[in-house]
């Protein structure tokens, strides 16, 4: 009951909690290339912001049940005669009165279906924020928490003959103990945010599958098939025509066969993101892919892609759509995020905080552009709470389960910021083995946690960068080249260190603060001044040997606000920042990447100066409205002229 949150808590009500008929189904792998409806479109819903719905006695049986009563009859709840919400799409950006809304919204339509005798319908969902259940018919189905990754469930057996109700209770609040909690630098847009649609399949079926190159090779392709339904030895036959690939595999009594194949491959690479048309059949069904191969390791401090040191020339970005306001969910929101991406000179793009929509890790693999995924795991957490735990594990599966063919993916990183405890450590060591014991042909990286994220992490970085802070406090009485050293044992766990670094931005108020302690009589201007001429002086260096990716630094610039050297929130500034720290950036041997803060600016609640953020984050390089800021050019000549940066 912790982790839920919301009136689950409120002993009124618990008599009522409902218990799903039946657990998730396994996620159905590539989704589109099947038979499918999209049930996206105009939805009703419902605003439910003291969470009665399901508990209320007034309510009859709950909202869940879309019931209808007749004459005489008292039902105070109706979707019909009310709005309705675009799905998908969070509720945020498309209701004035629900742009600030947190709690608990009820989704309902209708959909008819005509279903052959002996065919399986599934029900998917890319992606509803934070937590769902899932009606059809009246039942409760399915229950799934996490707004970022896929889930679907089986109807086959609820499903009427004419017109069908699908109600979904989506509630936007996640909990202390969720992954990620309340406190984020990113608005928690509610609501379905992603496709939904109908999966039609024979009785027995495709369930998923992975095709890679086996770790450490560029020769063997290694990966497995699962079906559904399926009897012992049942035969799925693969084909690759382009590499000359036609291979049939018996499966096991758990309707799974493990693949191993010797191939004569093109690579995949973001020069030429070559995708092989893969396609899986078993008797009465085919499933087509795309998919490339391309072997990602590291070497001491070197990225290898296919055998070769590769640079990573990054941006971060949040799901913000480039086209309209609100998340993005559709392939012309990924277009247009590639489209800038090329723009920037870039060959790689960091997904933060969370796993992004398909459409857009679809586009990066055929574009060519390197994806670091993520998961929600930012700042502080419940990191000794073994439901947190199950959470990140479950999320983490999921991600997998959908983009473990995308060779674009080469980066999973487990979390972003964390302040080092034992429980800390203990987290990411589970993380670590539960992520590579379900693909090990990815790198594991984290954003460790850098001067950056301040007041975010709140008391726990005083003592965390307290060392670090005393040298640069130093620097400043006495500026002597500076090497900061990035120490945190979570670095032992990860193949790549990311890092990220706020030199030009945070840390000049922290320093003056500190400085002004001691006695001296410094302004922040000065100090900021110093900062700035001086970040050259600086060294970023690591104690384990590995790559290192700076995947943050940044300044905010409010687009089109113009000033002089030190006026924080002009585009010059920003523009001043992202010069220094690309310059100084060069004086680090183990770096392999970069992934700037951030391709755009983005809704945040946590930013209240109502001047100069009005609730964004103004670190884009891409104003609210798409509009480039300086340092947009700046980055994208730098890329241009260093194309192995
Ligand atoms: C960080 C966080 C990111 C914030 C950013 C900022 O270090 O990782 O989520 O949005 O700093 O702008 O402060």
């Amino acid at each position: 009951a912790v982790a839920d949150g919301g009136h689950e808590d409120n002993p009124l009500f618990t008599a009522r909690v409902k218990v799903p008929e039946q657990p998730l189904a396994p996620l159905l792998g590539n989704v589109r290339s099947r038979s499918v409806t999209s049930l996206n479109g105009q939805w009703n819903y419902i605003v439910d912001q003291l969470g009665v719905g399901d508990a209320s006695p007034l309510l009859r049986g709950g909202v869940g049940e879309d019931a209808s009563y007749g004459a005489g009859e008292l039902l105070e709840y109706s979707f019909a005669g009310g709005d309705t919400l675009q799905v998908p799409g969070d509720w945020n950006s498309q209701h004035a009165e629900l742009f600030w809304y947190r709690g608990i919204v009820w989704y309902q339509r209708d959909f008819d279906y005509q279903l052959d005798d002996g065919r399986r319908l599934f029900l998917y969902f890319g992606g509803a924020n934070f937590a769902k259940d899932v009606y059809v018919n009246g039942t409760l189905l399915a229950r799934h928490k996490g707004g970022f990754t896929p889930f679907n469930t089986e109807i086959t057996q609820y499903l009427r003959p004419g017109s069908n109700s699908v109600v979904v209770k989506v509630d936007s609040r996640s909990a202390p103990t969720e992954i990620p909690t309340e406190y984020n630098d990113w608005l928690n847009y509610g609501g379905i945010t992603r496709d939904v649609m109908l999966v039609e399949t024979p009785a027995t079926f495709l369930g998923n599958y992975k095709l890679q190159l086996a770790k450490g090779s560029r020769e063997r392709l290694q990966g497995w098939v699962q079906l559904q339904g399926a009897r012992a030895g049942q035969a799925v036959r693969l084909r690759i025509p382009g590499a000359d690939i036609d291979e049939t595999f018996r499966v096991d009594a758990r309707g799974r066969a493990t693949v191993r194949l010797d191939a004569s491959l093109k690579l995949w690479s973001p020069q030429e993101p070559h995708l092989y048309d893969v396609e899986w059949s078993i008797e009465g069904s085919v499933l087509k892919d795309h998919i490339g191969f391309r072997s990602i390791e590291t070497r001491g401090e070197d990225i290898l892609l296919n055998g070769e040191p590769v640079f990573l020339r990054g941006v971060s970005l949040h799901e913000e759509s480039l086209l309209r306001p609100g998340r993005a969910h559709s392939a012309a929101d990924a277009a247009a995020v590639i489209d800038r991406l090329k723009a920037l000179n870039a060959n790689f793009v960091r997904l933060a905080h969370y796993p992004h929509n398909e459409h857009m890790v679809r586009a990066a693999d055929r574009a060519g552009i390197l994806v670091w995924a993520e998961l929600p795991v930012y700042h502080n957490i419940t990191f000794d709470n073994p439901c947190t735990l199950g959470s990140a594990q479950k999320q983490y599966s999921e991600l997998i389960a959908r983009d473990q063919n995308r060779a674009a993916v080469i980066l999973w990183s487990l979390g972003n910021e964390t302040p080092e405890t034992e429980a800390r450590d203990a987290f990411f060591q589970s993380m670590a083995e539960h992520v590579r014991g379900q693909d090990d042909t990815r790198l594991l990286t984290a954003a460790l946690l850098g001067f950056g994220g301040m007041e975010a992490v709140g008391e726990y970085i005083g003592t965390l960068i307290a060392a670090e802070h005393s040298k640069l406090v130093a620097f400043f009485t006495d500026p002597e080249p500076v090497t900061m050293t990035i120490e945190d044992p979570l670095g032992e766990v990860v193949d790549v260190i990311g890092y990220n670094e706020y030199l030009g931005w945070y840390m000049s108020g922290m320093i003056t603060d500190a400085l002004v302690e001691r006695g001296l009589e410094v302004t922040e201007a000065q100090v900021r001044e110093r900062m700035l001429t001086e970040m050259v002086k600086f060294t970023i260096d690591t104690d384990f040997g590995k790559p290192l990716v700076i995947s943050e630094f940044g300044a905010g610039a409010k687009q089109g606000q113009r000033g002089g050297p030190l006026d924080v929130w002009s585009e010059d500034y920003q523009a001043r920042v992202y010069q220094q720290q690309l310059a100084m950036l060069e004086n680090s041997e183990a770096l392999r990447g970069i992934s700037p803060w951030i391709l755009k600016d983005f809704r945040a609640p946590y930013r209240l100066n109502t001047d100069k953020q009005h609730y964004w984050n103004r670190k884009g390089l891409l104003s609210e409205e798409g509009r480039e800021k300086l340092a947009f050019k700046l980055l994208s000549d730098y890329y241009a002229e260093h194309p192995g940066r």
